[in-house]
C-alpha cells in the first residue's frame, strides 16, 4: 500500500535518481557457468549523460552452459505439478506487486518510458503471470500434456519488462525450460524479472538470461538442436530469419520446431464522414503518439473521408500542440524520448525523405523546458501521404500518416492497407453500422477497434496478436498460446485413446 508511507512521485523520485542505484545485469546462469564477462555502461534515453547501470553480454561458453542446463533440466521441469508451477508464477507476480516503485524507476530510467506507460506495463507484466498460471490450473492439472523442452524467447526494447515476461511467464507455465535474450537496449530490467522469477521460487536452470546482441547470442541459440520452440516479438526480418533457421530441423519426435512470432505492423485508422472530430482526434493523438510511438499497435495511417479532413486535421494540429514533450522524471510529460540515437536518426531520415517528395510535414509539441537537449527526443510529426504505398517500412516512432480520400474511393484505401501485407491493428471512427461493418469484414488485421483509441490490449480479455507479415498467432494472454508451447496437448492422449 504505497499510499501509507510514501506518494508515488516521492518513490519515483528516489528510484530515477541517477545517485540512488546503479543496476546490473549479465548472464544469469543455472549453477556452474562461466563468470560474466566485461559490463558496459548503460545509458538513460532522456538524458544520455544519466549512466542508469552496467551490463554484461553472454558469450558462446555462456550460452553452451546455458542450453546444455536447460536440456539437462527440462524432463524435471516438465514432471513438475501444474498447480506448483502456477503457484510459483503467482508469488513472482506479488512480488512484482510489492517491487512497483522500483521496477517503475528502471522502466523510466532504462526505456525512457514516461510514468503513465510504465505504471501500465508493470500492471501488464503481473496481468500476464497470473493469467497464464490460471490456464494451467485450469486446463493442465488434471490432464496429459508434454511440454516442447527448451525454448528461446526473444523480446524487443518496447514493453521491455511486459513482453520479455509474457513470453517466458507462457512457457514456463506450459512446462519448458526457458533461454531468455532479451533486447540489446534493455538488459538491466530483464535482469531484475528474472530475479524476481527465481525468488519466487523457479529453479535458474528453468529460467536462464542471456543478454547479448541477437546476431550473435539469440542466432546462436536459435540454431541450437537442443531448442524446440522460439517464441519471438520484433521486426518482421529478424522472424523471417528465425524461420529460416528452424525450418533446417526437426523435433526428436520429428516435429516442426514451432516459432510463435509478433511483429511490426502499418496500422489504419478509417474515418469517415459521420464521425466524430473531436473523439477521432483524441484516440489518434493517443494511438500515434502515445509511447513515442514505438508499440507496434500505434496508429500509423489515418484515413479521412474528405467532407470532414480539413476540419479533423485542423483539429489534430491542434491538439499535437497541447503534447507535452520532455523526460519521464518530469511526471506531466505526455511523450518520452525515443529509444536510442539510432532510432531517433531513423525516424527523422524517414521525415527528412517525405519533405523531399513534396509531402506536408507539420511538427508540434510542448517542449518541456530545456530538458530535452540532451535525450533522443522526436517532435511529434504529422505527414500528409496520397497513397499507403508512399510507405515501404514501419516507422517506429511519433510519426502520424494522413491520407484524404473521397467517400467513392473508400475501397481503394481498403486494397492499399491490405496491399501493405501486415495485418495487426485496425480502427474505424464511424456512427454507420453498415460502413464499420464492411470495414472490419475488408481489412485483414488481428485486432479491430471501433469508435475508439487503438491502445488496448488487455491480459486475458483482449488477446493481442496479427495476421499476414504481423505475426505467426496465437495471441498472446488469449486461451490458445499455451497450446502452441506443448509437443502434446491435453486431449490428445485421450483422441489416441478413442482411436
Ligand atoms: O528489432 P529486432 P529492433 C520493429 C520496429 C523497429 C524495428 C527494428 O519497426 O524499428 O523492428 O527494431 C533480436 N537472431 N519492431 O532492431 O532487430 C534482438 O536482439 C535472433 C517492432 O529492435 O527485430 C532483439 O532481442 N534474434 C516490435 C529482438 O530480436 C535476433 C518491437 C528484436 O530485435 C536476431 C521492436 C537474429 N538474427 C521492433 N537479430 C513490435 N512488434 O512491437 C535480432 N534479434
Amino acid at each position: 500500500d504505497l499510499a501509507n508511507e510514501h506518494t508515488l512521485a516521492q518513490l519515483l523520485h528516489i528510484w530515477t535518481d541517477p545517485a540512488a542505484h546503479a543496476w546490473q545485469a549479465g548472464p544469469m546462469l543455472a549453477p556452474g557457468g562461466p563468470e560474466p564477462g566485461a559490463a558496459q555502461p548503460r545509458f538513460n534515453p532522456a538524458d544520455p549523460r544519466d549512466q542508469v547501470g552496467m551490463a554484461a553480454d553472454a558469450t558462446p561458453a555462456h550460452c553452451e552452459h546455458a542450453l546444455q542446463a536447460a536440456s539437462t533440466f527440462a524432463p524435471a521441469w516438465a514432471a513438475t505439478a501444474p498447480s506448483d508451477r502456477a503457484a510459483a508464477l503467482e508469488r513472482a507476480a506479488d512480488a512484482m506487486q510489492a517491487e512497483l516503485p522500483r521496477l517503475l524507476g528502471l522502466l523510466m530510467r532504462e526505456a525512457g518510458k514516461t510514468a503513465a506507460n510504465a505504471v501500465a506495463e508493470v500492471r501488464e507484466a503481473i496481468d500476464f503471470l497470473r493469467f497464464y498460471a490460471a490456464q494451467v490450473r485450469q486446463h493442465f492439472d488434471n490432464d496429459t500434456h508434454l511440454p516442447l523442452g527448451p525454448v528461446v524467447c526473444i523480446s524487443p526494447w518496447n514493453f521491455p519488462l511486459a513482453i520479455f515476461t509474457g513470453q517466458v511467464a507462457a512457457a514456463l507455465a506450459a512446462g519448458n525450460t526457458v533461454l531468455a535474450k532479451p533486447a540489446e537496449q534493455t538488459p538491466l530490467i530483464a535482469a531484475e524479472a528474472v530475479r524476481l522469477l527465481w525468488q519466487a521460487g523457479i529453479p535458474p536452470a528453468a529460467v536462464q538470461l542471456l543478454p547479448g546482441p541477437g546476431e550473435t547470442v539469440g542466432a546462436t541459440l536459435v540454431a541450437d538442436a537442443r531448442v524446440q520452440g522460439v517464441l519471438f516479438t520484433g521486426s518482421t526480418e529478424v522472424a523471417r530469419i528465425i524461420q529460416r533457421t528452424l525450418s533446417e530441423r526437426l523435433s526428436p519426435r520429428g516435429h516442426p520446431i514451432p516459432l510463435i512470432a509478433e511483429t511490426g505492423g502499418q496500422n489504419a485508422m478509417i474515418v469517415d464522414a459521420s464521425a466524430l472530430p473531436e473523439q477521432v482526434v483524441q484516440d489518434a493523438v493517443a494511438s500515434a503518439f502515445d509511447s513515442a510511438g514505438q508499440r507496434c499497435s500505434a496508429l500509423r495511417v489515418l484515413c479521412v473521408q474528405d467532407d470532414v479532413y480539413d476540419r479533423v486535421l485542423a483539429m489534430l494540429k491542434g491538439a499535437m500542440t497541447e503534447q507535452r514533450l520532455g523526460p519521464p522524471t518530469r511526471l506531466a510529460v505526455d511523450i518520452g524520448p525515443v529509444i536510442d540515437a539510432e532510432a531517433r536518426a531513423g525516424i527523422e531520415a524517414h521525415i527528412e525523405r517525405m519533405r523531399q517528395r513534396g509531402h506536408a510535414v507539420f511538427q508540434a509539441a510542448r517542449v518541456e523546458g530545456d530538458d530535452t537537449r540532451h535525450g533522443h527526443f522526436v517532435t511529434p510529426t504529422l505527414i500528409e501521404i496520397p497513397h499507403l504505398g508512399e510507405l515501404q517500412r514501419e516507422v517506429f516512432g511519433p510519426v502520424l500518416h494522413v491520407l484524404r480520400y473521397r467517400r467513392r474511393d473508400l475501397p481503394q484505401v481498403i486494397e492499399q492497407i491490405n496491399a501493405t501485407g501486415y495485418g495487426l491493428t485496425l480502427g474505424v471512427h464511424s456512427r454507420i453500422d453498415e460502413t464499420i461493418g464492411h470495414i472490419l469484414h475488408a481489412v485483414r488485421a488481428g485486432n479491430q477497434y471501433v469508435n475508439r483509441n487503438m491502445v488496448g490490449a488487455v491480459v486475458g480479455v483482449q488477446p493481442f496478436g496479427g495476421e499476414g507479415l504481423s505475426g505467426t498467432g496465437p495471441k498472446a494472454g488469449g486461451p490458445l498460446y499455451l497450446y502452441r508451447l506443448l509437443a502434446q496437448r491435453p486431449g490428445d492422449a485421450l483422441a489416441q485413446a478413442l482411436r
